[in-house]
């Protein structure tokens, strides 16, 4: 702990916690640790359960015209915040510990904040809800969030106005995305100028967070930052080129860029009256979910992680950036000199459930019984699920293919259905990590995090999959965690006293624990499979969805 800090707490003789939130798309989680990243407490707000006035089915809502129109009621994650200190307090935490606050957020979704509101933020009182004070403060009410597909158009504008596709991807680290915040902005600029230009400036659902938290408004850090389609991707400046595709006047909306884990200042005086909190309490800037679960599982160089929540996604660290055709470069939360690779699979979770609850009686139970029930392989059936448009690939509907290719309506039983499922979602992570470059080696881990990370029978698979031991980290969400670890790594790198991230969380963390190793067979089975898997997409995305 640097000296200015000790000082500050030793003074009133009380443990330095931290305090770390996770912006998700179905909940807001929080968590505090102690100095040696112990988890003290935890509590979370689930959007459809606990806040039903918002009326979100999976923390979101449908356009009932366009279907790929998907948003969240932005006042209803400020709600998510008030109600979240409550819990905390009410379990006993003592929020005049927490020495620094960090968060994560779901990437790309974008916050519009109408003018003047950064003298409502400023000025918050006390004896009032959050929720209330700032309920007239966003020009658009719900806010585009990274389920969104509507945007094909706002994207082919983006990629032409420099060059392509490729250059894009080179630029900013991805080629045009749907789910992208540049052209998510671009479409909200086009169909609804007025309240863009009542705009005073548009925020990250992460750098919304960290706003509520400083009374100010937050910069992007560089890491979620590379979610936009807007920064350059080497020199972490916003490019003018993809700033003036976008729309008129946005440099001044979005403020500058910042590297992550930034210490941004002290915490408004707000929490430290309304909900406790020690008025010396710094806030570090918050990042992406999935940068913040880099840093919640303490990647190494072999590591591959690969986290199944409503998304599911994969990713590791890189040292150079990588012009990928598929998939994007991000800048590394930990390391500002370094990058990570992350692949986005949109239908996780929630497809899962939908085939346990249409096979397995909704039991997670009869689901592994069942699973268990076929060879590996599944006889050479594949089944592809994609209920909601699939980013990667970008593809739509539910896919089923015999061992001789042939497509089929059915599989014959509900253990190969189930089975299917789970083996397709695990081959096409491999297959298109493999497209990325990315080799299996004897050294290679998977880290896996996220709900279904408790699942032994799915983790079984995985390994076989990858052909590689599966670990996963105590805690199993490393969003949250991660963003708990950047609060601690944030003020320590500002005070200059163990700046380095080893020295201040790899080391004090508990390492990730071996869940299973593949069997012997497994790497015969399943790379055939991968083959199986790149032919019959070839043969989906020829039959013409994009
Ligand atoms: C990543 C992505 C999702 C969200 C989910 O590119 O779109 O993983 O971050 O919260």
């Amino acid at each position: 702990m640097g000296e200015q800090h000790q000082e500050l707490f030793s003074a009133i003789d009380m443990p330095n916690t931290y305090l770390g939130l996770d912006l998700s798309t179905q909940q807001l989680k929080g968590v505090i640790v102690d100095e040696n990243l112990n988890k003290l407490f935890e509590a979370s707000v689930h959007f459809d359960l606990e806040l039903q006035e918002f009326h979100t089915h999976g923390g979101v809502l449908r356009d009932k015209e366009n279907p790929r129109e998907v948003t969240a009621p932005t006042v209803m994650w400020v709600k998510a915040l008030d109600v979240l200190l409550d819990k905390l307090q009410v379990c006993g935490a003592d929020l005049n510990t927490v020495a620094a606050i960090s968060g994560s957020g779901q990437q790309h979704g974008t916050v519009y904040w109408t003018n003047g509101s950064h003298k409502t933020l400023k000025s918050l009182d006390p004896s009032g809800f959050l929720h209330t004070q700032l309920a007239s403060c966003f020009s658009i009410v719900n806010s585009p969030v990274w389920m969104d597909s509507s945007t094909t158009k706002q994207c082919k504008k983006l990629e032409k106005s420099v060059g392509g596709a490729q250059e894009l991807a080179e630029l900013t680290g991805s080629k045009a995305y749907e789910r992208f915040s540049g052209p998510q902005i671009a479409k909200i600029a086009e169909n609804r100028p007025g309240a863009y230009q009542n705009t005073e400036r548009i925020s990250l659902v992460s750098s919304f967070a960290c706003s509520l938290f400083l009374g100010a408004y937050a910069p992007i850090d560089w890491s979620d930052g590379s979610g936009m389609n807007l920064m350059d991707i080497k020199t972490k400046k916003w490019s003018e080129k993809c700033l003036e595709a976008c729309a008129s006047d946005l440099e001044s909306r979005l403020g500058s860029t910042i590297p992550s884990g930034t210490e941004l200042g002290q915490i408004s005086n707000y929490y430290v009256e309304r909900f406790g909190f020690n008025s010396k309490c710094r806030v570090v800037s918050f990042t992406g979910d999935n940068p913040a679960s880099l840093v919640g599982l303490c990647l190494r160089k072999n590591d591959v992680a690969i986290s199944m929540g409503t998304s599911d996604t994969l990713f590791l660290s890189l040292s150079e950036p990588k012009n990928l055709t598929e998939g994007h470069v991000l800048a590394s939360p930990i390391n500002n000199d370094a990058y990570m690779v992350l692949l986005c699979f949109k239908n996780g979770s929630l497809t899962r459930e939908r085939i346990r609850n249409h096979y397995a009686n909704g039991s997670w139970d009869e689901f592994n019984t069942l699973l268990e029930r076929t060879p590996k392989g599944n006889f050479g059936y594949i089944g592809l699920y994609f209920d909601e448009q699939e980013i990667l690939p970008w593809v739509q509907g539910d896919y089923k293919f015999d061992k001789n290719g042939v497509q089929m309506e059915k599989f014959p039983s509900r253990e190969i259905e189930i089975k299917a499922l789970v083996e397709g979602q695990f081959i096409a992570k491999r297959a298109h990590a493999e497209q990325l470059g990315f080799i299996i080696g004897p050294e290679t881990r998977i880290i896996v995090t996220g709900g279904a990370s408790a699942n032994s029978t799915l983790l079984q698979i995985l390994s076989d999959v990858f052909n590689a031991p599966v670990y996963t980290q105590e805690g199993a969400n490393s969003a949250v965690l991660g963003a708990a670890y950047q609060a601690k790594h944030g003020i320590m790198r500002n005070q200059n006293s163990g700046g380095d991230f080893f020295h201040s969380v790899v080391n004090t963390v508990k390492p990730a624990k071996l869940a299973c190793s593949p069997h012997k067979d497994a790497y015969e089975t399943y790379t055939p499979m991968v083959v199986q898997y790149n032919n019959i997409m070839k043969q989906i995305l020829s039959n013409g969805t994009k």
